[in-house]
């Protein structure tokens, strides 16, 4: 039985190692929302994955503080649940925002599986794959010899896919430079909703280069422009962006507007929307992998547990805590090992201990809900 009595927000500040660059905006310093949720004493946490501007979808890191402490606590907090799969259902009124709901989500399910003193990924029914592997996803660079010499680095480091953000002015061209220095590297690329309809006869030059998949090339809502490009293109398109529910899933994949998904734990709204949009893509045959955004090593360890799950065929962009940050607020830092692969952590919970010391240091503002 779950009843949480109390719920904190916790807001974090943490510089990157290095600025990540999409073709909607330069991160170099993430403001991170941590839900810990607390029943008879015990802690589960949940990262909510949202950036610091409303630029990836409508969520920003004060929506989520704002959408967390006025809808999404006063819908959970004393209210009697079976289990952590009712939680997404109590704030479905609240349009939007799955990022701020679905923290707290994973936040409970991370609970509950401490309740059942059982690993994060054991208790949502994954562990199909005990080892996960792992991609990375490159930003835009200021130069072409710069990415070359990041791809050639995170190569040597064993990682088994290499994704690379494109936009308008650095897509072909940077795209042939890399094929050419590396060859036959298994290769990717992510618009983050940088193209049009209009951009079709230059998008079309995509299909020399062999990629597994172009990520999310059009608008971040449009489905149905995503099936018109499909129709053209012979690489397969995976939706990021346009996937926020299961009954997306199933529309996007109706219309084969992709035919690769990346599910993102927040994006969805936490672990019970994922597991559906994966099952669904399972049943219809869709490959799934584990996007990531630039989560601290919370996000970053939920991931993990989702990506243990069978349907997640392609490496997930889960890479190790030391691409994006000098000291990782989980201890031991994740790594990736030399074959690219996370071995599943076997600790209750998400399955690592949390730096606490650091945890405090990098906090600069904790709001404490009661019933
Ligand atoms: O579209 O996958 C994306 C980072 C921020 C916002 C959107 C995306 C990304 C990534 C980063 O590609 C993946 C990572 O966490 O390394
Ligand atoms: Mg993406």
């Amino acid at each position: 039985m779950i009843q949480i009595d109390e719920l904190r927000i916790h807001l974090l500040r943490m510089p990157l190692v290095r600025f990540f660059e999409t073709s909607f905006s330069r991160t170099t310093e993430r403001s991170i929302v941590l839900i810990e949720v607390v029943q008879d004493g015990l802690s589960g946490w949940g990262e909510v994955t949202a950036g610091e501007h409303p630029f990836f979808n409508e969520e920003w890191t004060h929506s989520v503080l704002e959408i967390v402490r006025k809808y999404v606590a006063p819908r959970l907090l004393g209210k009697q649940l079976q289990s952590a799969a009712e939680v997404g259902a109590l704030s479905a009124g609240v349009r939007g925002h799955n990022m701020a709901r679905g923290g707290v989500e994973a936040a409970v399910w991370d609970l509950e599986a401490r309740m059942n003193n059982l690993p994060l990924w054991k208790h949502i029914g994954g562990g199909a794959q005990q080892r996960i592997a792992c991609g990375v996803s490159i930003g835009i660079q200021d130069t072409v010899d710069e990415l070359l010499e990041t791809i050639d680095r995170e190569l040597q480091s064993g990682y088994q896919r290499i994704k690379l953000k494109i936009k308008p002015g650095w897509d072909m061209d940077v795209l042939r430079a890399v094929r050419k220095r590396f060859g036959d590297i298994q290769l990717t690329v992510d618009a983050n909703s940088a193209y049009t309809l209009a951009d079709v006869e230059h998008l079309k030059q995509i299909d020399e280069f062999g990629l597994v998949y172009a990520e999310q090339p059009l608008s971040h809502d449009e489905i149905i422009d995503h099936a018109k490009l499909q129709k053209v293109l012979s690489t397969p398109i995976c939706l990021d962006e346009c996937i926020r529910s299961p009954h997306h899933a199933k529309q996007a994949i109706e219309l084969d507007a992709g035919r690769v998904i990346n599910i993102k734990l927040g994006r969805v709204g936490g672990f019970a929307n994922a597991i559906q949009v994966h099952d669904i893509a399972k049943e219809a045959g869709i490959p799934v992998w584990c996007g990531g955004m630039l989560e601290a090593g919370i996000g970053r360890a939920h991931n993990i547990a989702m990506a243990s799950l069978p349907n997640f065929v392609f490496p997930g962009d889960v890479s190790a805590s030391k691409r994006y940050w000098k000291r990782d607020i989980v201890t031991p830092a994740i790594d990736v090992d030399a074959q690219g692969m996370i071995d599943l952590p076997q600790g209750i919970g998400f399955g690592i201990d949390i730096d606490h010391d650091w945890l405090k240091q990098v906090t600069v503002q904790t709001e404490t809900l009661r019933t």
